[in-house]
């Protein structure tokens, strides 16, 4: 609370009766209102009191002027100006932009990569608005491959993931301010799939030797493919002196 312009309460006044001080006066305010009190002396003086609630996130301060005026006639007043100024209290939670964020990453990206970041914003100020984030309810082996920057909220692989491993993950964070206010988002990250398997072929022979006098059309070898990538990345195409043979490793 800031005076300025005058002293607020315990005005001296050299004149007696009718033309001491009679009243005080504030400048309308819905938040703010005087009480009218008196010392044992009978001299008045005003009590500044809060009549509806303040709210710092809708105003910060507030201008008041207070007019102190006499009984004289013509009656003589002075003016004070006082500036109430709306400490913050952490009456706001965090809230984050997004209930869900959604990406899609491509597999063995490098340790370090980025994948997204999460943002929330408090309406209060200072510590009251500090975010801190965290993981919420995840397992250790996701908690290595994915690490997020509690001030930032940027998230970052700590591992190489793998698409045939795993192709997706629901990784929950929290927002928590200064205080004791929290809010909850879930992150979803889908893996896409590299081509970062290599066909295997399997013959399979009934034997090791074919009679020269063999019947044209007589299965030699069975073929067999297979490829953990999916999608073209897995499917296979055999090459023969030439000749495509086509096969899929589904
Ligand atoms: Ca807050
Ligand atoms: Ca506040
Ligand atoms: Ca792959
Ligand atoms: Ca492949």
């Amino acid at each position: 609370l800031y005076y300025s312009g005058g002293a607020a309460q315990g005005v001296a006044y050299s004149d007696v009766g009718v033309n001491s001080l009679q009243q005080y006066y504030l400048s309308h305010n819905p938040h703010f209102s005087l009480i009218q009190k008196e010392n044992p002396d009978g001299s008045r003086y005003p009590e500044l009191v809060v009549k509806t609630p303040l709210d710092r996130e809708e105003q910060s301060c507030h201008h008041l002027v207070l007019t102190a005026v006499d009984g004289g006639d013509p009656a003589r007043s002075c003016t004070t100006q006082i500036e109430v100024v709306v400490a913050d209290a952490n009456d706001n939670a965090p809230v984050f932009t997004q209930d869900m964020y959604k990406v899609s990453v491509p597999e063995n990206l490098p340790v370090g990569s980025s994948v997204l970041r999460v943002t929330a914003t408090d309406l209060d100020e200072g510590v009251n608005a500090e975010i801190t984030y965290t993981f919420i309810n995840i397992g250790k082996a996701v908690r290595q491959l994915f690490k997020l920057d509690s001030t930032t909220g940027e998230l970052t692989t700590g591992g190489v993931l793998d698409f045939e491993e795993r192709q997706s993950y629901t990784i929950g964070v929290e927002a928590k301010d200064g205080g004791r206010h929290t809010a909850h988002c879930k992150v979803q990250i889908d893996i896409l799939d590299e081509n970062d398997n290599a066909p295997e072929i399997t013959l399979d022979s009934e034997s090791k030797h074919i009679l020269e006098d063999v019947k044209l059309g007589t299965v030699v070898a069975l073929i067999k493919t297979y490829d953990l990538d999916s999608g073209l990345n897995g499917e296979v195409f055999c090459q023969l002196k030439g000749h495509y043979l086509y096969s899929s490793s589904a």
